[in-house]
């Protein structure tokens, strides 16, 4: 158990009631996972630093669904671990590949526009078992590591109409209630969001998650914000690397010249520039695989692209 002691110089004042490792089960994953991340200074390091904040504003993790279908032990020990050393992230998912997957048994083709499903009522029928499923799944396999985990499917977005005549029933975030949120991380629970909103009168609408999880940065403020995807970051289209970090101050201008640069790329870093400049300095953008959530958080030199100002 020696692993953990590195732990205690940070925890023991704030975090002690949340800290305590629960189960045997349990401290063996914490243990594992450890072992595969940074050295002892680099731990303490960022736990100081992830904690000198309140629990709230440590981060906002948007998982994309694919992860739910194809890595969910893997997400689910990464959450784990997060929160048996006391950090509470705040979880967003999507459910994209698991609605086409539906949709296309039942004889419907996806159809989208400008990358925003035009969501009709027969579709958001599947939208919405799609979202429920797959919250259920991931608050499960937590529950089974020892986490406390809260599904939280309604009152967090509000929205309007992105174009109702376009989309149908799509949203467009208005405002977001971080009261759910913090009632959750209050009572020692991991927040497990959907993107689903709600207009003033009660229509449920459809909202693309990763704008979901953008909505939930701009107010919860977070020095993190993670996107898991599959790919692990982004990838340089010339030589195929991964970029390790992106300095927006100094480097948005040229990286948007690249002639590589284009469609759902030029659309991601452009929106992740729009959401840092509403930021505090210290906040940053992480784009990882979901088995490099602990090096990127806990190492000097990280895994994924990590995108600041
Ligand atoms: C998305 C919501 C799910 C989502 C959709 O219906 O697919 C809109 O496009 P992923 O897995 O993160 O892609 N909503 C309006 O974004 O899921």
């Amino acid at each position: 158990f020696n692993n953990l002691s590195c732990f205690s110089s940070v925890f023991i004042n704030r975090y002690t009631p949340v800290v305590k490792i629960r189960e045997y089960s349990t401290r063996s994953t914490v243990i594992q996972l450890l072992n595969n991340i940074g050295s002892k200074r680099e731990v303490e390091q960022y736990l100081k630093y992830f904690t000198s904040v309140s629990q709230q504003q440590f981060a906002v993790i948007k998982v994309g669904g694919a992860i739910i279908t194809q890595q969910l032990p893997e997400l689910a020990s990464c959450l784990a671990f997060l929160y048996h050393v006391g950090l509470y992230p705040i979880v967003l998912h999507g459910t994209g590949p698991q609605i086409n997957e539906l949709l296309e048994n039942e004889g419907v083709e996806p159809d989208y526009s400008d990358g925003i499903r035009i969501t009709d009522e027969k579709t958001m029928a599947v939208v919405r078992k799609c979202f429920l499923e797959q919250n259920l799944k991931l608050v499960t396999a937590l529950e089974k590591l020892g986490v406390r985990a809260r599904p939280i499917t309604s009152g967090v977005f509000t929205a309007d109409y992105l174009d109702k005549e376009k989309y149908k029933l799509v949203g467009n975030i208005t405002s977001v209630s971080k009261i759910p949120v913090e009632a959750s991380i209050a009572a020692g629970a991991l927040p497990i969001l959907t993107s689903l909103a709600e207009t003033p009168s009660g229509q449920i609408l459809n909202v693309n998650a990763d704008v979901a999880a953008g909505e939930l940065a701009r107010v919860f403020e977070p020095l993190k914000i993670v996107y898991l995807n599959e790919k692990g970051g982004i990838i340089n289209g010339n030589t195929g690397e991964k970029i390790s970090a992106i300095n927006l101050d100094e480097e948005y201008d040229d990286l948007m010249k690249e002639s590589w640069v284009k469609y759902g790329t030029k659309l991601k870093i452009k929106e992740i520039k729009d959401l840092l400049m509403h930021l505090p300095r210290s906040s940053s953008v992480a784009i990882i695989d979901v088995n490099d959530l602990q090096k990127e958080l806990f190492t000097d030199s990280g895994a994924g692209t990590l995108i600041r100002r």
